[in-house]
């Protein structure tokens, strides 16, 4: 039978991969943090017993979480990550030309050391000198940035629960809508449709108190409950059907799963969502 890590999920249902060796395992201040290498996947990172991202897999929920806003923004110079210690967010961003500045704010110093150092194939891009790591509280960082700093925020966290809570809050996306330059993007990772519809609503409703729009959006990732992902468009002035050509063309010809169809098909809503999100 061997040794097998599962997530369990809602005391119901769990999310289980064969292991063939643990390469880190450590409690930081936050959470426990483990690193594992399992069979089917290659390694991967857990948080509090959670998956988090696998070898075999990370391009889609990466690539998805950062290009939807960098195709279509139409200023991409500064651009904040909140969270994304593994590093496959900031890799993506890192990934066009025109990104000057990458302020990447993550709380948990020992996720990134431990993801340094036994994820290599995750984090590529963490010696671009165009990277700045912050150790540091996403939520105080944006109540104290300047306004207007960024052209696109990125919050790659875990789920609502323990650290990460507070990046769901009404107050977090104020400072975020504030934040961002007009013509910006913020896009955060908005949980299963599915198998957490009560998170992914209340996100969505949330972000509409702040955002005069909100478009989620969606994706497959397989160590995720419901193997169905979203995350969550919130523009000011950026539209999300107008991915520039040209950014779209590099894009696509180096990515796994994203592209120009892939961005239009992504959108298309549910009917419960859509229900929830008129009513
Ligand atoms: N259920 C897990 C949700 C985690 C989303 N963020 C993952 C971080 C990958 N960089």
């Amino acid at each position: 039978m061997g040794l097998w890590y599962d997530e369990e999920h809602a005391g119901i249902s769990r999310i289980g991969l064969k292991v063939e060796r643990t390469l880190f395992m450590g409690q930081s201040p936050y959470q426990k943090i483990a690193i594992v290498e399992t069979a089917a996947l290659g390694r991967a990172l857990l948080l509090d017993d959670t998956w988090m991202a696998a070898e075999g897999e990370e391009r889609i929920y990466h690539e998805m979480i950062v290009h939807p806003a960098l195709t279509t923004a139409p200023r991409i110079c500064r651009v904040l990550v909140i969270g994304g210690g593994d590093g496959g967010t900031v890799r993506e961003v890192l990934r066009y030309p025109e990104v000057e500045r990458v302020d990447q704010v993550e709380i948990d110093e020992m996720v990134v050391q431990a993801s340094q150092e036994y994820l290599p194939s995750i984090g590529t891009a963490w010696n671009d000198p165009r990277l700045n790591v912050l150790i540091g509280d996403g939520i105080v960082f944006v109540r104290d940035a300047p306004a207007a700093s960024y052209e696109v925020i990125l919050v790659d966290s875990s789920d609502p629960v323990g650290p990460a809570k507070g990046l769901f809050s009404e107050s977090f996306y104020r400072d975020c809508h504030r934040l961002l330059v007009e013509n910006g993007v913020l896009v955060v990772q908005s949980e299963s449709p599915f198998a957490m519809r009560r998170e992914h609503l209340n996100i969505l409703l949330t972000l509409k108190a702040v955002f005069s729009e909100v478009h989620p959006y969606y994706g497959p990732v397989s160590i995720y409950p419901g193997g169905f992902w979203s995350w969550a468009y919130a523009p000011r002035g950026v539209d999300w059907r107008q991915p520039l050509s040209e950014r779209m063309l590099a894009i696509e010809a180096e990515s796994e799963y994203y592209n120009r169809t892939i961005h239009m098909a992504a959108f298309a809503q549910p009917n419960c969502v859509q229900r929830a999100l008129v009513a």
